[in-house]
């Protein structure tokens, strides 16, 4: 009986306790739709920011998603540009992005007194939300004092909102950005070196023009070549995607290497790179060549090594001649695994190429097999016949330093070699067919 009665008192107890809830809930929902009238609260300020944070078209790197209605122009504006100029016109310039680093790299410290840095950006009818998107993330993800200036190189472009428009909006901004332009159509090479000959940073970054910079992209780049001035550094370079502008992390896994077409290639980091760093992830990854365009250098040593070779043109396998250049010129190649770039991979070129792709392209590997591969350059012209394609080297290049990289056939490597020798007689086996790396 006894017990019935306690049961009564606890029941009736919860039950008020329950309309106090409802009362109090009730209370404060309606309290909701008066924030509007608190004039200069910071509140909705505060609510819109974040909600567009994440709410946004792109916001937080999500895939931006067109209206069916649209769709139809959408796939007219792709042509302009081969990636999806609608979507990347809905995101802001200033999206925010995730923050994609190893866990490891968020609570890493870097010296104070690191090497400052001029960002140079060569572009040719780029879009103007790419472009901006790229000069607005390196500004404001980039510590003030790091950042001496940002170079635009203008590579001939047609469009008319980057000639006056690009200055006006430019000059609002609040690190120094500069626009060169070239007289005429010169190519990434030559654009790239008239950029870099105006640098005034310490080290020069280079960037193209549809990348997007994420949390902490510079510091762990200037703080390797701080720590060897010889070495040339590459961010991961994270995926942008061409359709929907959705951004996913690259792989720390991966490194470059090359095919006998010389294409760049993708190639798993190999076991004895990851026991060479302890397993500790965070270190700089020794990659034999580099994606693209991507890349910081001290500005001395670029000079000693030649800078680019100028009679390049337009685009393509200057990224292998640059990394067979630093690896036979005594520097090294590395892929800071704490620094994330995204860039804007595309399937087609939306580029002209004049001469023809396809010759500007043999011809730049031509000049870059005749000064750097030795004898190993008959693999790639028994791949890539063209007896009609003539190079002519110019003298100029600076010296090899070190032991000769290619060896005339691959054998064990001695223990004493330089890293670079080891490095490219793994990249040069990893490019033979399976069938045929089981004859090596
Ligand atoms: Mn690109």
């Amino acid at each position: 009986m006894r017990r019935f009665v306690y049961c009564k008192v606890v029941l009736t107890t919860s039950l008020v306790w329950v309309l106090v809830d409802v009362l109090l809930l009730l209370y404060f929902s309606e309290c909701n739709k008066c924030d509007d009238r608190k004039d200069r609260s910071l509140l909705p300020a505060l609510r819109a920011v974040i909600s567009r944070a994440h709410e946004g078209p792109g916001e937080m790197g999500k895939p931006v998603i067109v209206p069916k209605e649209d769709q139809e122009k959408m796939k007219d504006l792709f042509k302009i540009n081969q990636f999806n100029l609608m979507a990347s016109d809905m995101i802001a310039l200033n999206r925010s992005l995730p923050d994609v680093r190893l866990d490891g790299c968020k609570t890493k410290v870097h010296p104070d007194e690191l090497p400052n840095t001029s960002v140079v950006i060569v572009f040719h009818n780029e879009a103007w939300s790419t472009l901006l998107r790229t000069v607005h993330s390196v500004i404001s993800r980039s510590p003030r004092h790091l950042l001496v200036e940002i170079l635009l190189v203008d590579d001939a472009s047609e469009r008319d909102f980057l000639k006056k428009k690009l200055e006006d909006y430019v000059r609002n901004l609040e690190v120094p950005v500069r626009i060169l332009r070239m007289e005429q159509r010169s190519g990434l090479i030559r654009a790239r070196l008239r950029g870099a000959a105006a640098t005034r940073g310490q080290v020069i970054t280079f960037l193209d023009a549809h990348c997007e910079c994420t949390v902490g992209w510079l510091e762990p780049l200037l703080a390797r070549i701080k720590e060897d001035r010889k070495s040339v550094v590459c961010p991961i370079i994270d995926v942008i995607s061409d359709e929907t502008f959705e951004y996913m992390a690259g792989s720390d896994m991966t490194y470059g290497g090359f095919n006998w077409k010389l294409n760049f290639r993708w190639y798993p980091v190999p076991q004895r790179e990851m026991d060479r760093r302890k397993g500790d992830r965070t270190l700089p990854v020794r990659t034999p060549t580099m994606a693209g365009g991507l890349f910081s250098i001290d500005r001395t040593y670029f000079e000693e090594i030649g800078t680019y070779d100028p009679g390049m043109d337009i685009w393509g396998g200057e990224n292998l001649e640059m990394s067979f250049r630093i690896w036979q010129c005594g520097g090294s190649l590395e892929i800071v695994t704490c620094s994330h770039v995204g860039h804007v991979f595309r399937k087609a070129t939306p580029y002209s190429f004049p001469g023809g792709t396809g010759q500007v392209i043999n011809k730049n590997n031509r000049r870059l097999a005749e000064v750097w591969m030795d004898e190993f350059k008959d693999f790639f012209y028994i791949i890539s016949p063209d007896p009609h394609c003539q190079v002519s080297i110019q003298r100029g290049f600076p010296d090899r330093q070190e032991t000769r990289p290619y060896p005339p056939t691959p054998t064990p490597t001695p223990p004493s070699a330089p890293v670079h020798y080891v490095l490219f007689m793994e990249s040069i086996v990893l490019s033979f067919p399976q069938d045929e790396q089981a004859l090596l």
